[in-house]
Formats: C-alpha cells, sequence, structure tokens
C-alpha cells in the first residue's frame, strides 16, 4: 500500500468572495464506494472562478477546495470497491459530477448530469485542488495508460464538455461550427474536438494571443470579437456559402454573445449554451428563430460513456490544446488571469511532491 500523509496541501476558501488560502489540511478517508486519489494535475476552470465568486444561485459548501479536472493515481479505497470497478494504482480523472445516484430517473436513462442528488467536485463536496482527493469509485473517468496527466487533466472538465455539446448539437463532418469563446479552456478543446471529427471552424474570441493560439490548432477563420463592427455579417460571412455556421458552440463569460447566436446561426442550426456567465439570459428574435427553424438546446458536462470517449479521442492523440503549468500554491494568479480574461487555452496546477 502507498504511503498516505494525514495532511496534505490544499487551496481552501471560507468564505464566499474568498480569499483561496494555501494551508496544511487532513487527508479524508475513503468511505464505502469512494476511492482517495492522489492528484499529480488539475485543471483551472471558469467554473472554480464561479465557485469563489459566488456567481451562481446554488451555494457551494464552505470551507471549500475547489477544483474538478484533477488527474492522479488511486491510493485507497472504501472496503467495498472491486477491482473491476477501480483499481489501486490506476491513472483516474477526478470530474466535476463526483458522484451521482445511478437509481433516479436521469441516471437510469444515463443522464448522469441531471441526476437528482449529484455530488459536484469544487462545488458541494471538496476538488482537486488538494493532493488527496475522494470520489465515488463508480464515476471516476478512467485515463488510459501512457497518457501524459498534466495535458489531460483539461479534459476532465473541458474536453468532456465540449465534446458532448458538439456530440449534443448534431453537427457532421463537413459541416461548419462557430465557437464563441474559443480562446478559453472550453474553447480551445472544442476547437480541438470538432477538427478531430471533421468540422469547419470559426473560432470567436479576442486579442493578438488567442487568435495566434486558434490559428495554430488550425481555425478556418477567427473573429475578433472586439473589433468586430457587426458580428453577425462577419459570422455568415466566415462560412462557404454565407449562410452562416450549422452550430455555434457557446462558451464565452459574458452575456452579449447568448443574445448574438440565434442571429448567425444557420437556418436549421442550432445553438448550444454551455457557458456560465452570471444572472445571464438567453435572448433570441422570435421572427427570425421561427423563420430559420433554429434549435436553442444547453448541453451540461458529460456522462461517463461521454467522458471515456472524450479521453479515447486524447489517447489517440487527436487533442492538443495548449496549457501552462504552475504550482499549487500560484492558484490565486491563475484566477486574476483568468477574471481579466487573460488566459489563452487552460492552466493545469502541479501539486507538491511529497515531504
Ligand atoms: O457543463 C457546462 N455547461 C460547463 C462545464 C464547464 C464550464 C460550463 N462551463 C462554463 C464555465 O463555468 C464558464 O462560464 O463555461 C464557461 C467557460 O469556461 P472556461 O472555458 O473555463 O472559461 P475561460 O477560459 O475564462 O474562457 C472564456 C473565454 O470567453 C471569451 C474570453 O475572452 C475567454 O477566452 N469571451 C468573453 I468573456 N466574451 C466573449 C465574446 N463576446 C468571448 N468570446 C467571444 N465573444
Ligand atoms: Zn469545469
Amino acid at each position: 500500500m502507498p504511503n498516505i500523509p494525514t495532511e496534505q496541501w490544499a487551496q481552501v476558501i471560507e468564505k464566499v468572495g474568498g480569499p483561496v488560502e494555501y494551508k496544511k489540511i487532513p487527508v479524508a478517508k475513503p468511505g464505502p464506494g469512494e476511492v482517495l486519489v492522489n492528484i499529480k494535475y488539475s485543471g483551472v476552470c471558469h467554473t472554480d472562478l464561479h465557485a469563489v465568486n459566488g456567481d451562481w444561485p446554488i451555494p457551494t459548501k464552505l470551507p471549500l477546495v475547489g477544483g474538478h479536472e484533477g488527474a492522479g493515481i488511486v491510493v485507497a479505497r472504501g472496503d467495498d470497491v472491486t477491482d473491476d470497478v477501480c483499481k489501486i494504482g490506476e491513472a483516474v480523472g477526478v470530474k466535476w459530477l463526483n458522484d451521482s445516484c445511478l437509481s433516479c430517473t436521469f441516471c437510469q436513462q444515463a443522464d448522469e448530469p441531471l441526476c437528482l442528488t449529484p455530488k459536484l467536485s469544487g462545488y458541494t463536496v471538496d476538488g482537486s485542488f488538494q493532493q488527496y482527493a475522494i470520489a465515488s469509485a463508480k464515476h471516476v473517468a478512467h485515463i488510459p495508460d501512457g497518457v501524459p496527466l498534466d495535458e489531460v487533466s483539461p479534459v476532465l472538465c473541458a474536453g468532456i464538455t465540449v465534446y458532448k455539446g458538439l456530440k449534443e448539437s448534431g453537427v457532421r463532418p463537413g459541416q461548419s461550427v462557430a465557437i464563441v469563446g474559443a480562446g478559453g479552456g472550453l474553447g480551445s478543446l472544442a476547437q480541438q474536438y470538432a477538427k478531430a471529427m471533421g468540422l469547419k471552424v470559426i473560432a470567436i474570441d479576442s486579442g493578438e494571443e488567442k487568435k495566434s493560439m486558434s490559428e495554430k490548432m488550425g481555425c478556418d477563420a477567427f473573429i475578433d470579437f472586439a473589433k468586430s463592427s457587426d458580428i453577425t455579417k462577419d459570422v455568415r460571412a466566415a462560412t462557404n456559402d454565407g449562410l452562416g455556421p450549422h452550430a455555434v458552440i457557446l462558451v464565452a463569460v459574458n452575456e452579449k454573445p447568448f443574445q448574438q447566436a440565434a442571429e448567425y446561426v444557420r437556418p436549421r442550426g442550432t445553438v448550444i449554451v454551455i457557458g456560465l456567465p452570471a444572472n445571464a439570459y438567453i435572448r433570441a428574435p422570435v421572427f427570425e428563430s421561427v423563420l430559420k427553424m433554429v434549435r436553442i438546446q444547453a448541453s451540461y458536462v458529460g456522462n461517463r460513456q461521454d467522458s471515456a470517449e472524450a479521453l479515447d479521442f486524447f489517447a489517440r492523440g487527436l487533442i492538443h490544446a495548449p496549457f501552462k503549468t504552475v504550482d499549487l500554491k500560484d492558484l490565486p494568479d491563475v484566477y486574476e488571469k483568468m477574471h481579466k480574461g487573460q488566459i489563452a487555452g487552460r492552466y493545469v496546477l502541479k501539486m507538491p511532491d511529497p515531504e
């Protein structure tokens, strides 16, 4: 058995609004159905910042250890957890959906994210901004052998979520998709999944760094929302026939594009709503939406099968989104940059080495 310490480093908030405090806290013991994961790396999602700021109508637990893109190794498990569910020494991911009941009507239909009594990592239970995190053995993502744990960590929320959103949109190879917020964590992975699915990518975001990152990843067009005087015109013009993209994936953290997308999506096209800006509303003109038969659909993370599929794309070498690695103690700097919209791609936190 690995040597498990009784104390560990973690980033903790005591109250809504923060600050996040880097300190030592006890290591929890896994209960029935649970595993203890020695986290090696964790991506930082904008959801973690929403949690600190109390942006959303559901309160978080407090004190709270954030994080839900944790990649690590199983070091202990509840007495009832067997090898066919989760092995000691296995590489796993601690996702946003830490646990679901698996028996409510939604879980029964594989809509696990809609579970009536979910546990959410880094929100209603402690997450991956600590060296040892607890997760449900049945819900951890199984990371294929040989996959680097730093680069894969953002897939555990950002990758799974955008992969699911693209599937929900119903787009087919050869069609076009506009990704709004393309330079951020979800957006950069959405560009990669869209490319891997054979789609044409119109990346929408702002600034030279996000533009050159998107171009390096092979986007077909980049539109700078801060420079465009007419987004609808520019997005339509970026498609071959000028009719607009078949799907729009909204992953921005600003309400405005949630009120524009229905105007530039193609007739019969689909707007997929994923980003969660505080107090925001979706808006669409009734007349144009009806005459274009526009579909507007929200999408929320993914189930266990979506997670396995998203990881399989990664394991096959199809997904490479830029990321920067910093130490766990540097989380406040990452939040600062994220708040200012200055992150191209994702930041990944490296856990401290054992003492
Ligand atoms: O399951 C879900 N629905 C789910 C899962 C995970 C995350 C939803 N989310 C939510 C997060 O809570 C957050 O609200 O998706 C949103 C995006 O998360 P992220 O990718 O982690 O955020 P980021 O890295 O800060 O990227 C946001 C990007 O949006 C751009 C910014 O420049 C940034 O690159 N952006 C903004 I703000 N306004 C824009 C605009 N008007 C815009 N891009 C295009 N047009
Ligand atoms: Zn997330």
